[in-house]
Order: C-alpha cells, then sequence, then structure tokens
C-alpha cells in the first residue's frame, strides 16, 4: 500500500482509484505532510492526491470558547500542516463558510485559490469536533501541474466562445470575463481560464451559464449551467406570460383563492418546508428561514418547472405530457433542494457533481413524500413526478430511481458514464444508490450481485443529508460521494452493519467494492501470539473433510442475512436466494484463487467433491509439510477481533490447529489473514470440529466475514448464516 508509513494508518476500504505502486516517489510529498500527523489515515485518493482524510489532524478553541468573528480563523494556523497533504498551501484556502451540526461538530468550508485567482469546484472542508478535535478533512481541492498560466485570447474572443458555447438563443453576456483555474472533467492539469457569464434562453427556458474558456487558445472547456429545471423532452415556444415573479396572488397568511394551482403550489412548498424543518431541522432552503417564492401560471401549457436562483417557476403542463407541475410535492422539492444544495455542497450542474446534484433534488423528493406517510417505501416514493407526469397514461413517471433505465436515458451503473452524459441521465446511478440502501435488494438489471440490507428511507435521508451539507463539495465524483456517504454514516454513529450497507449500495452500482471481500494477505511479521486457553495439536484431514448431516442454526436466526457473492456448485452459478430456494445443501465453502478471479464462493455437497477439485488445482492439503523448502516456511495465520484485521488477534502456525478455539475466542472471529504457507485455513463453525467449514486458500484474506455465510436447509428453517462471530474451530494444513 502506497499509504504505509510511520504513523499512517493505511487505507481500510481501497478504493478504485488508490494507488497500487508502492515505492514510488511521486507522492513522497503528500506522504510527509502526512507523517506530520500522530494519527491520519486516507480513505480516498485521485491523482496522487488524497480526497478524505481523517484522523487526529490536530486541536483547535472547543467550540464553546469561539467567537463568531473568528469563524474560520481559528483553524487557519492548521491549515499550514494540512494543505500539503492535498498538495496545496495553506495561504492559498479562503474561507467560504461554516456549518454547525446537531452533534456540535463544525464543518468549515475552504476554497481554493491558485496564484491568487479561484480554482473552479476547488473546496475543502475541514472537520472538528465539539471538543476541538480536527478529525478529518476532504473535498475537491487539490493541487498539481498548471497547463499553461498565459493569455493569448482576448476575454473579448472568450465571450464570443462562451456565446457560442452556451447554446443559448437568444444570448448575451453578463458582466466582464474573469481569469480563473479549472480543471477540466477528466483532466490533471489546472488550466488557466476566462470565466463568461452567459444569460439567455435555451430549451424553451431562461438559462444563466457560468462558460469556461481556455485563456491560452480559445478552446471551450466547461459549460456550467445555474438554472436547474426538471426534465423536458420537449421544447415548447409560447411567448407570453414569461415576467417574474409576476403578480403576488398567496401570501403566509392568506386565504386559499379559488385557483387550484396556486392553492395547491401553496401547500406542496408548506410540505416541502416542513419535510425540511421536521427531518433536518432546517428553516427553509438558507437555514435562515427565507421567505419560499414561487410562481405558478407561467407561460402557457408550459411542461417545466425551475429554481432560477431566487424563486421556483412552474408551468401548467399540457394536460398530454403533464398536468400543472405546481401542485406536485415531486417537483417542488426537488427544485427546492436544488436551491438547498446551491447554499451548502454547491455541486456544479456538470460532469460527475452534475449528475449527484440532479440525483439529490430527486433522493430528496422520495424522501419528503415517503415522510408525508410515516416513511413509507413504497414504488411511488422511489418514482419521481408521477402524479403529474402523462395524464393519459396511469403508473408512469418521468423518472424511477429504483430502476433507472425505465425512462429509456438514464444510467444504472457507473462504469457507463462517460464525461458527455446529461446529468439528468446520470443521476440514475446515485438515485440507485439512495433506493437500495432505503430498501434493500439488489440492482434492478443485475449489473451486479450485490445484495444490500435495507436501513429504510430516514437513516438513508440522515446520510444524503449530511453528506450534501456537510462533506459535499463543488466538484464531488461518484468515487468521493462514496466516501463522503460512508464518513457521514459513520459521522452518524450508526453501526458498521450501516455503514457496510453504504459501501455496498454503491458497490451495488459500480463504485467500489462491496464491504466484504477476499484479497492478498499483506507482507506482515506477526510474531506468534497463541490463543491463552487452547491447545494447538495437529488436526488429521480426516476430521475435516467430513460430511455433516444437515442440521439446524446453532443459534438465532439472523433475519435477511444473504451472502453478497453467488454460489458456484459443479459448474452451475446460483444466487444464495436461488440455493435456497432449491434447498441445495452444502457442507464446504472454499474461498481461494479460483473464487477470486471468478467472483464466487464455490460451494461443494460432500468431501469427495471437495477433494476431486483440490486434486485438479494442486492444492490438496497435507498434514505434514511435503518438502524441506516449506517446512522453513513459517508465516502464522492471523484471526481478527474485528472487521479489517482491527482488534484482539491471534495466530496458528500452519500444520497445528484448534479443536476449539477456546472460550476468549469461541464467536469472536471477524477477519482473517490467511497464511502464505499453508495450503487452506480452514474455519469450522462448531466445537470439536463439527458442522460446516470454510476454507481460505494459500495467501488468501477476508476482511469482514459478515459478509460471507453458509446455508442451512434444516426442516422449515431454511437460511443462510453469516460466519462473522461463529468461528469454533481453526485448522492450517501445509
Ligand atoms: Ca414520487
Ligand atoms: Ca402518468
Ligand atoms: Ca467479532
Ligand atoms: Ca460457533
Ligand atoms: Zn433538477
Amino acid at each position: 500500500m502506497a499509504w504505509l508509513g510511520a504513523g499512517i494508518v493505511a487505507c481500510s476500504s481501497p478504493t478504485e482509484e488508490a494507488p497500487r505502486d508502492t515505492g514510488s516517489a511521486k507522492d513522497a510529498d503528500v506522504k510527509s505532510a502526512l507523517a506530520r500527523f500522530k494519527r491520519a489515515e486516507v480513505l480516498g485518493v485521485q491523482d496522487d492526491v488524497p480526497y478524505f482524510v481523517r484522523g487526529d489532524l490536530g486541536r483547535v478553541p472547543p467550540v464553546s470558547e469561539l467567537r463568531a468573528r473568528e469563524a474560520g480563523e481559528d483553524v487557519r494556523g492548521l491549515l499550514n500542516d494540512l494543505a500539503p497533504v492535498f498538495r496545496l498551501r495553506g495561504n492559498d484556502l479562503v474561507f467560504r463558510k461554516q456549518s454547525l451540526d446537531e452533534q456540535g461538530h463544525r464543518h468549515l468550508r475552504f476554497r481554493q485559490h491558485h496564484q491568487g485567482l479561484p480554482v473552479i469546484g476547488g473546496e475543502l472542508v475541514v472537520h472538528v469536533d465539539s471538543q476541538g478535535l480536527v478529525y478529518a478533512a476532504n473535498g475537491s481541492a487539490r493541487g498539481g501541474p498548471t497547463a499553461s498560466t498565459d493569455v493569448k485570447v482576448a476575454p473579448e474572443v472568450a465571450a464570443k466562445v462562451a456565446v457560442s458555447g452556451s447554446r443559448a438563443e437568444p444570448a448575451f453576456v453578463d458582466g466582464p470575463a474573469e481569469r480563473v483555474f479549472l480543471r477540466p472533467e477528466g483532466e490533471k492539469e489546472l488550466h488557466l481560464a476566462w470565466q463568461v457569464r452567459v444569460k439567455g434562453q435555451r430549451d424553451g427556458m431562461p438559462s444563466d451559464d457560468l462558460v469556461y474558456v481556455d485563456a491560452k487558445d480559445g478552446v471551450l472547456l466547461a459549460v456550467h449551467p445555474r438554472i436547474h429545471s426538471a426534465r423536458n423532452r420537449r421544447v415548447y415556444s409560447a411567448n407570453n406570460g414569461t415576467s417574474l415573479p409576476g403578480t403576488l396572488r398567496r401570501s403566509e397568511a392568506g386565504a386559499p383563492t379559488g385557483d387550484s394551482h396556486v392553492d395547491q403550489n401553496f401547500d406542496r412548498l408548506g410540505d416541502a418546508y416542513n419535510c425540511y424543518k421536521t427531518v433536518f431541522n432546517r428553516d427553509s432552503y438558507d437555514n435562515a428561514g427565507a421567505t419560499l417564492i414561487s410562481t405558478v401560471h407561467y407561460r402557457s401549457r408550459y411542461v417545466n418547472a425551475y429554481w432560477d436562483g431566487t424563486q421556483l417557476v412552474y408551468g401548467d403542463g399540457d394536460g398530454v405530457n403533464s398536468s400543472e407541475l405546481g401542485k406536485d410535492l415531486d417537483v417542488t422539492v426537488h427544485e427546492l433542494t436544488h436551491a438547498v444544495t446551491e447554499r451548502e455542497s454547491d455541486l456544479i450542474f456538470s460532469g460527475e457533481s452534475g449528475g449527484l446534484n440532479e440525483s439529490i433534488s430527486d433522493i430528496f423528493a422520495g424522501i419528503c413524500e415517503s415522510w408525508t406517510r410515516g416513511w413509507a417505501t413504497d414504488a411511488d416514493v422511489f418514482k419521481i413526478g408521477e402524479d403529474i407526469w402523462t395524464p393519459g397514461i396511469p403508473g408512469d413517471a418521468l423518472r424511477y430511481m429504483s430502476d433507472p433505465t425505465q425512462d429509456g436515458d438514464s444510467l444504472d451503473y457507473y462504469p457507463d458514464y462517460t464525461s458527455g452524459t446529461d446529468v439528468h441521465y446520470s443521476s440514475g446511478i446515485s438515485n440507485l444508490v439512495f433506493t437500495l440502501l432505503a430498501k434493500g435488494g439488489t440492482h434492478p438489471r443485475g449489473k451486479t450481485a450485490i445484495h444490500v440490507t435495507a436501513i429504510g428511507v430516514e437513516k438513508a435521508a440522515r446520510i444524503f443529508y449530511k453528506a450534501n451539507t456537510d462533506l459535499f463539495t463543488p466538484s464531488t465524483s461518484f468515487p468521493q460521494a462514496r466516501t463522503a456517504t460512508q464518513q457521514a454514516a459513520v459521522q452518524l454513529g450508526y453501526d458498521s452493519n450501516t455503514v457496510d450497507s453504504v459501501t455496498n449500495a454503491w458497490a451495488a452500482v459500480g463504485v467500489g467494492a462491496p464491504a466484504s471481500f477476499m484479497e492478498p494477505t499483506p507482507a506482515h511479521e506477526t510474531p506468534p501470539n497463541p490463543v491463552p486457553d487452547a491447545t494447538l495439536v495437529q488436526i488429521p484431514l480426516s476430521q475435516v473433510l467430513t460430511d455433516p448431516p444437515r442440521h439446524d442454526e446453532e443459534s438465532q436466526v439472523e433475519d435477511r442475512f444473504l451472502p453478497d457473492l453467488p454460489i458456484l456448485v459443479n459448474g452451475v452459478q446460483y444466487t444464495a436466494e436461488q440455493l435456497r430456494a432449491q434447498d441445495i445443501h452444502l457442507a464446504h465453502y472454499v474461498l481461494d484463487e479460483r473464487s477470486a478471479e471468478l467472483n464466487v464462493v464455490q460451494g461443494f455437497r460432500t468431501s469427495a467433491e471437495l477433494q476431486t477439485y483440490m486434486r485438479s488445482t494442486n492444492q490438496y492439503p497435507s498434514e505434514q509439510p511435503t518438502s524441506l523448502q516449506q517446512a522453513l516456511c513459517n508465516q502464522h495465520s492471523v484471526f481478527f477481533e474485528h472487521a479489517n484485521y482491527a482488534g484482539a488477534s491471534f495466530t496458528v502456525p500452519p500444520g497445528l490447529g484448534l479443536s476449539y478455539v477456546g472460550n476468549t475466542w469461541n464467536d469472536r472471529i471477524s477477519s482473517v489473514w490467511g497464511s502464505r504457507c499453508a495450503s487452506w485455513t480452514v474455519l469450522g463453525e462448531h466445537i470439536n470440529l463439527g458442522g460446516y467449514w470454510l476454507w481460505i486458500g494459500r495467501g488468501w484474506s477476508l476482511n469482514n466475514l459478515r459478509g460471507w455465510g453458509y446455508y442451512t436447509g434444516f426442516w422449515i428453517f431454511r437460511s443462510w448464516h453469516s460466519w462473522n462471530d461463529r468461528v469454533s474451530s481453526v485448522i492450517l494444513f501445509w
């Protein structure tokens, strides 16, 4: 691991972006910056620079001793040490805002500058607990190479490029062009750019864009829209009734007007306000009681709604594609949430962060609908706009969070994402994450086989709210959002099962690995550490290559537990659910090189089947070393109390075992490093070598036994059980 070093805890859940090469010098500066902290754990890396670090990052006065005018300044001294971790300089970070959450933690946001100019989307968040411990820092601010700092393009030329680049018609430039730095999506280098604000009309609605043009060669780099609309599949050109906000029809103390669009919109605004206030204690979109202004009857037969930066705007619909949009809670919460996002994470409405921004609006539409019905999880909660969309067609919706591709355009799998994907379509990726997290289940089209355990809408809501208010930054990507939501769950004090569900929900859509995985055993020199109240003995193979009768679970039934990976039995692949439905009884479960290659657990009904497999793959175990070289190999397997190789541990050398791990260790093991010297490290379910067996192949490790299971098919009790806290015997063979 590139991030292992003195005083640095290795990344416990490596992401796809974590560098795999060791000993390279390209991250030496980052490592030495990390080494300045007593304890610093890197949770995610992009382009060799961390985007999430937690640990003991320093101390500032507790929140009770803080004076308002010091906002942001109390961590200033500490930033000089922290900034180099992100390849930044403390002086380049400009305070934007801080928020205080209900646990008394402060989250301070700093905007990145470079050579005195703002870096678009670059923001660092510093997290401080109520006692003043700086326990985490994350964000999309990161230093790195700069493509060019020459200005060779005149601002007037940039403005022309910007106007055509915005695709608005008509379009006009608002204000002077400004110099900024921008890192185009998918690129490592910062480009010096002209930022041009272009307003006008596009696709039948007002547009207001920040357009970026390369100052060196005049190339259009990015368009960041500032007006967020519901999706409109058709362009309408009605030309009347566009002045905003129009005539005031009803205010807070006013009586119903008799105009159903006005009155129902008034009620939907109330529902949206109450949802945010009751569930998240948020006072309006700015959390400072801002008046909710909306305009209905916008234009004629207009099939759209949007937030324009100050107010909500709704059309009446055309009666075919949609009915009156202001009557709908989904549309109202969706648009209002754009205003919340703008005040908090400020996710840029372009690229991955744009999909995330759009998704957050859909997610909160689902959350508030669920809340109005006592945290319901029915189908309508996860449909967007179903009440106003296509009045002539029952059951359909504008978007489907639980099966995003049902609308014909949205994505449901991150590997399908490309930088050109429309934000209203890439939103499907995180919409599905939220749905799986809230409701549980698997990918609707079987893109992955990962099962997500439901945590309910309310907890999922709190996680996404915390992520959007305290952790996301303007250019947060989907992989960064995974880390942010995991850490939101941790910061909220949720248990590890909940965090695993977050991890698995992202893994299910192709972002990151599932919570439980097998991986090669790291190089380790652990001194022998025997179990205090048990005796190591040589255990005959015949006592492990057994055919246990099917039997009932040994203790409580674990409701709804299903292992993530499919099970391969005699060349046929089953999901855990199928195996249960068909009542296929297995005695032995194998995780080895081949399992890793095929991404399956291999199941064997009899010890004879297992032995055939072991012979055919040259993995037949032996009670004695079969060569001098083997006999000299002495790496032990290590058994840990907690997942991710944490907590207390004991070791067992090759060739020996414990028919009973003893009272202190019985039903306690949660993760395992398998020895590279042993052909197999075998875990047994029962005391004195009974029950089912889990065979771990040479040199493989399991970070979390919770994800692996065995099936018991006794009478009507057909259930899966996790190996976590279940192991009673362990044996290593040569
Ligand atoms: Ca709905
Ligand atoms: Ca419909
Ligand atoms: Ca345990
Ligand atoms: Ca047991
Ligand atoms: Zn939107």
